[in-house]
Order: C-alpha cells, then structure tokens, then sequence
C-alpha cells in the first residue's frame, strides 16, 4: 500500500518498504564548534536547528519500522582517500587530517568525526564512510539500498547545497526518488539553503521534491494509504 505525503512540486508517493531515511553527515565536525565547519570560518549554530527535526523524525522512522541510513564524510586516518585538492584548497592554515580540539580534522576513528549524540546510530542502521561530498561516490551504499529493494529516499542533514545536494545528484542519476526535508537541512549559508532547495524542486522536480518533516512524521504514523494527503496534486 503507498503512503502520500504534502511536498512540492507535487506529492510524493511512497512504499514503506521501498523507502530509506538517509541522514547525511550529522557530525561534530559540521554542527560542534572546534570542527572543520568551524575552522572554515562558519557558525555552526546555523546548523543546529536541524538536530531536534531530525531526532523527532528518527524516532517516528524507527518506530515505523523505516530503514535509516547515517553517512559521515571523513577519510583514512593515512589519507590515502583524500584527494591532494581537497586538502590544500581554500590554503587554511589548519586543514582535513591535521590536529583540532576533537581529534584530527575529518579523519575516520577520531571524535569530531562521529555523529552527533542526538542522532546516534542504533544496530541495524548502517553507517557510510563516505571520502567525498555525494554518499555514493566510493562507498557501498548504493549495493545496500538495492539489496534492501530502496528505490525511494528521504534525503536530510548538512549542508543543503554541499553534500545533500551532491548526494540527491547522484542518486536521481542512479534512478532513486528523493524527497529533501526542509527543516532537517541546513547549511552555513541561509541563502544557498534556499536556493538549493528550490534547485531541486524546479522544473517540475529536476531532482525531486522537497517537504517538512512534520507531514511524514504524521503519514508514517498512520496505517498506509490514506495519510498525508490534505491537499490536491498540483503540476
Ligand atoms: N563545507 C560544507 O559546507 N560542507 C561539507 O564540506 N560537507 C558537507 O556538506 N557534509
């Protein structure tokens, strides 16, 4: 039976389970001061107002019995993963591998590297390491999403128009729907949030479509096929 739930540019029709939540790279690295966020000059307060989104409907995901996925961007700690570019571009004075309050900036095993309390992983929830910015790019987690029979995924986390847009990029090119909740995304860049989003939705949903998580936490909670349709399709 499909679920519906309010999202633009139409809504979004889904199988319980045929869908993944996929929370992208809630780390302390992005949303705890001392991190790599923090060391490129940015405040990471813009991205807390995500955490309590993302905890409720983790919560309501469990209890519907939803497959959730976690990703954390971070390397090797001999950084045989990271790429030469990405290590010196910006010429930060500190940079990804190098010493900061918790532990080596963006490098797998250390503490800034790991997801935040709030949203911590359970058993059953994989965890992809991911050296890049899209979720897909060197991981396995397109393997798990077809082993599990995916074909749809809730898209949440940071930052907007880096890594949650790299990631719904190549998973629309992979053939999977994205729905991109707009509370649960945040970036450092109020603007680039927005207009990110409204990347996605354009055109008739040239990525996919975006939402709140308010009306899917209310259409999970119900039996399928009835929930989350408050108003008419529009095109
Ligand atoms: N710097 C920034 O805005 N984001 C990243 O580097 N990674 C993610 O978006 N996760």
């Amino acid at each position: 039976m499909p679920s519906f739930v309010d999202a633009e540019p139409y809504v979004f029709t889904f199988e319980r389970t045929r869908v993944a939540l996929l929370i992208i790279d809630m780390q302390r690295d992005f949303l705890e001061p001392g991190g790599f966020g923090a060391m490129l000059g940015n405040d990471v307060a813009l991205l807390r107002r995500t955490v309590e989104p993302n905890r409720q409907l983790l919560a309501a995901g469990r209890s519907a019995g939803l497959f959730a996925i976690h990703t954390r961007e971070g390397h090797r700690p001999d950084l045989a993963d990271l790429p030469p570019a990405k290590r010196l571009r910006g010429h930060n004075a500190t940079t990804i591998g190098d010493p900061g309050p918790m532990g080596r900036i963006l490098v797998r095993g250390e503490p800034g590297h790991d997801i935040i309390s709030e949203l911590y992983p359970i058993a059953g929830e994989p965890v992809i390491d991911k050296p890049g910015k899209g979720a897909f790019f060197a991981t396995d987690l397109d393997a798990i999403l077809r082993h599990r029979g995916v074909r749809q995924l809730v898209v949440t986390g940071v930052t907007t128009e880096v890594c949650v847009h790299t990631t719904v990029r190549e998973a629309n090119d992979r053939g999977y729907d994205c729905l991109v909740l707009e509370d649960c995304c945040g970036s450092y860049f109020p603007e680039f949030h927005s207009v990110g989003l409204r990347m996605i939705k354009a055109q008739s949903g040239i990525f996919g479509w975006v939402g709140k998580s308010a009306p899917l936490i209310e259409a999970i909670a119900e039996p399928a096929g009835r929930i989350g349709m408050s108003s008419a399709i529009t095109f």
